[in-house]
């Protein structure tokens, strides 16, 4: 099929992320995607790769005059722009419309997965858009696992990659740093300086690292800090294999956070009214972790104000490996998306 996916950028990275890996995962799967994006340029570093079958079309205003595929996607409540929904209504066959939600184990995913939405006016009056919810159960969409993961993971050699950049894998504790801003940070980095091992903790480019900076931190007891470039999405999940635990935010770094089955703690990305603080807490019920990591979540989000507990590395590991079981029995997003598009675009 020929599809359109909308993508505004909001901030972060998490839009032009998502996106990207579900236009590349139909594209690697046969199909054709326009992915149209307000703002395209996070691409040249996430994928300077690009994928077969995927064209991104810079969403302009006005936007591009195109006729549109059979499936249109947009991604997070976007609006297509009118023009396009109105050659949309005036096609000879009615294109599926998609609505691709966020992330969430909380249980109204269920129960809001694949429910229409009628159109009630402008252009497109009279249409019906779907809601499509990832998710944690096999009644929602799933979760997106590349058909090359597996591969790309059993070809992976972590002490090259590591050496690459500048890591010996000496048998210190690596980890990696992806996170906002948490008010948690200068405890961390004071429990890893003073651990009983030694430490290398990746730091990731943009937020996380000006957030380490913000607060003093540098190299020093058991404690050598890395600051690393920009990685592609490719290069990101090579960084979370290669740790023994990592610290993943918002959603799509979290899912693969999951994937690479190591340890993670999540920094959810923050809503008003702390209705983050439900979504966190479904998930805690999901993962069912030990006592010591569902605490250090909840004080890593700020949640707790109680310090952070000990990092226990090795004592969350079955947790993480049971989570990569359970993730890679869920539906999977890709193959979801094509079934139930495909069985929207012959109405
Ligand atoms: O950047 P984020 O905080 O994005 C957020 C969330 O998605 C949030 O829910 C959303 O509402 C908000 O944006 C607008 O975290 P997330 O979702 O993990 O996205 C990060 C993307 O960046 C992910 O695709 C991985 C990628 N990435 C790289 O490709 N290279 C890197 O070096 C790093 C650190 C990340």
């Amino acid at each position: 099929m020929f599809w359109d996916i909308f993508c505004r950028v909001i901030d972060n990275h998490g839009d032009a992320g998502v996106c990207w890996r579900v236009a590349a995962e139909l594209g690697a799967r046969g199909e054709r995607v326009r992915l149209w994006m307000d703002d395209p340029s996070p691409l040249r570093w996430m994928a300077p790769q690009g994928a077969p079958g995927v064209a991104v079309v810079p969403w302009t205003e006005p936007a591009p005059d195109l006729e549109p595929g059979e499936v249109v996607v947009e991604a997070f409540g976007c609006d297509p722009p009118d023009a396009f929904v109105a050659r949309m209504a005036a096609a000879p066959r009615r294109p599926a419309w998609l609505n691709l939600e966020y992330l969430s184990a909380e249980a109204y995913v269920e129960r809001s997965h694949g429910l229409p939405s009628p159109v009630m006016h402008g252009p497109a009056q009279g249409f019906t858009k779907h809601f499509f919810y990832p998710g944690f159960t096999a009644r929602t969409g799933g979760l997106l696992r590349e058909q090359d993961l597996a591969a790309r993971r059993a070809g992976f050699d972590r002490t090259a990659w590591l050496r690459r950049h500048g890591i010996a894998d000496d048998g210190a504790q690596v980890l990696s740093l992806f996170c906002y801003e948490p008010p948690a940070l200068p405890q961390l980095l004071q429990q890893l300086a003073g651990g009983s091992r030694t430490t290398h903790l990746l730091v990731t480019a943009g937020r996380a690292a000006a957030a380490v900076r913000a607060v003093g931190g540098r190299s020093g007891g058991r404690l050598q800090l890395h600051e690393l470039p920009l990685l592609s999405q490719r290069e990101y999940d090579h960084l979370l294999w290669s740790c023994d635990l990592n610290f993943v935010r918002g959603e799509d770094s979290f899912v693969r956070g999951l994937l690479a089955g190591v340890p993670s703690v999540w920094q959810i990305y923050p809503q008003q009214d702390e209705a983050h603080h439900a979504k966190l807490d479904a998930f805690l019920r999901w993962l069912q972790p030990p006592a010591d990591l569902r605490a250090f979540f909840l004080a890593w989000n700020g949640v707790t104000g109680e310090p952070l507990p000990a990092l226990d590395v090795p004592a969350w590991a079955p947790a993480a490996r049971r989570a990569l079981d359970q993730a890679q029995a869920l539906p999977e997003l890709a193959t979801e998306l094509l079934r139930f598009a495909a069985g929207r675009a012959r109405i």
